[in-house]
């Protein structure tokens, strides 16, 4: 009776692993609590969106490419050709992309700031971080419709404000600005209705309360790194 258990038990571990294995991308682990990052962004929408919609991003990513060659590619070399790829790629591809981004850059620490390098290139871009602020707020508030905005680098190192539309993102071959995003900052309004209702001013005012800029400065540097390499 014990082997019998036994048996059965690592039948089991087997086919859990097995199936594990079979998932090419993961619900990336969030590194704070759904009711940490309150009252900026409340604990109910932080648990939908990341467990139903990104959660479903992923599952769905995973089942468009099962079995064939696009199940080899990193995420970041899917999103810098997608033009090649379906549209439920595109969709679900850069859900999974922008979500795992945008969890990344959130933070209940209050007192993070940028890189001397990333103050450097904000107040060489845009005069000051509170004329970036205003740049963000605004490409986030005139995207029509679901979206995102995004602070990204440039292939000439440069930072540049852009917004995309449903769950596009700079690094595709269909954006018409295209760079590596650094901070993005999700529009749509599963993101912000339940607290802000129709106010997504008021929701892209608040977040800048809750932006991990030690996160934000490490993709700075990453980036730079990158174009610096490609240019070689
Ligand atoms: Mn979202």
């Amino acid at each position: 009776m014990k082997k019998q258990l036994f048996q059965l038990l690592f039948a089991c571990l087997l086919l859990c692993s097995a199936n594990l294995w079979s998932q090419v991308h993961k619900l990336p682990e969030l590194s704070y609590a759904f009711n940490a990052l309150e009252p900026h962004i409340d604990s109910t929408t932080m648990n939908i969106h990341y467990s139903r919609h990104h959660a479903a991003y992923v599952n769905n990513l995973n089942n468009l490419i099962k079995d064939t060659d696009q199940e080899k590619l990193s995420l970041e070399a899917l999103m810098h050709n997608i033009s090649k790829y379906s549209a439920g790629v595109r969709n679900n591809g850069g859900g999974h992309y922008n979500h795992t981004l945008f969890w990344s850059i959130l933070t209940p620490i209050q007192d993070t700031k940028p890189s001397p390098a990333l103050a450097k290139a904000i107040n060489a871009t845009f005069g000051s971080m509170d004329s970036l602020k205003i740049a963000l707020e605004k490409a986030g508030a005139t995207r029509f419709g679901s979206g995102w905005a995004w602070l990204s680098v440039d292939n000439n190192n440069k930072l540049f404000v852009s917004s995309t539309a449903n769950q596009d993102n700079p690094l595709m071959d269909v954006v018409e600005q295209r760079g590596t995003p650094i901070l993005g900052i999700d529009v749509w309004e599963h993101a912000y209705y339940l607290k802000y209702q129709n106010k997504r001013a008021e929701y892209l005012s608040n977040i800048w309360a809750i932006i991990n800029w030690d996160e934000v400065s490490r993709r700075y540097a990453a980036a730079v790194k990158t174009v610096k390499m490609k240019k070689k």
